[in-house]
């Protein structure tokens, strides 16, 4: 059995997603972080950096914590032997969108949401440094799809960590700059395909 400590926003969909595909058992600790439940002593036991997702695996003696979107992404995979090749040009690419994914789309689109509807204060230069940023690698993910099916050459975890972030990212964009993100015909048509995954529906619902 999983412990799956998470909350519904991309970063921790995709750990609920992840355990939907590969068919593990887990049971759910919703952590409201609006409340700050992501600051308590016990949280920070499983996660000392006071973020979700994290995830304890009770079939390793002593209980194994693994924290980090992609840590835990790459985790399941291996205890799983699934979504993540185990060697090879292919296991590279997966690899390589997955770090791209949490080093970048998810980030850049982060504190964009934060500098233009959180933040107390309108700074022009970071609202369109980030808006440019993300817009920037979005476009670079649709070019990649344009003549694909998925992120590398079978559905795997890069899908997985960039489908919450792109589908959240587009519709939050497209929310006060549509121009933006027009013609990404080719990511529409891949978040599309990944949206209708029967455990990507399942992995959002339970968070609901
Ligand atoms: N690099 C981390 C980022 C995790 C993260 O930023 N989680 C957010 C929700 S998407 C969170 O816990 N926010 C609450 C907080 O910052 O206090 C990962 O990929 O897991």
């Amino acid at each position: 059995m999983i412990d799956l400590y998470t909350a519904n926003t991309p970063n921790g969909q995709k750990a609920s997603i992840m355990l939907e595909e590969v068919g593990l058992p887990y049971q759910l600790f919703p952590i409201d972080i609006a409340k700050g439940e992501q600051h308590t002593a016990s949280f920070r036991a499983i996660n000392p950096n006071g973020k979700i997702p994290a995830i304890v695996d009770r079939e390793v003696e002593g209980g194994q914590r693994v924290f980090e979107s992609g840590a835990i992404l790459i985790y399941l995979a291996e205890k799983t032997g699934k979504l993540l090749p185990t060697q090879g040009r292919d296991r590279s690419e997966v690899l390589a969108w997955t770090f791209w994914q949490v080093g970048g789309l998810g980030p850049m689109i982060g504190q964009w949401g934060h500098f233009s509807h959180a933040a107390p204060e309108k700074i022009p230069y970071a609202i369109n440094r980030y808006l440019d940023e993300s817009v920037r690698l979005l476009n670079v993910l649709n070019q990649h799809l344009t003549d694909r099916e998925f992120i590398a050459d079978n559905y795997s975890i890069a899908d997985i960590a960039n489908y919450t972030w792109a589908a959240g990212g587009l519709n939050f964009i497209r929310s006060s700059d549509a121009d933006k993100v027009e013609n990404l015909a080719a990511l529409e048509r891949w978040v599309k395909l990944v949206s209708d995954r029967p455990a990507v529906q399942k992995g959002l619902a339970i968070l609901k």
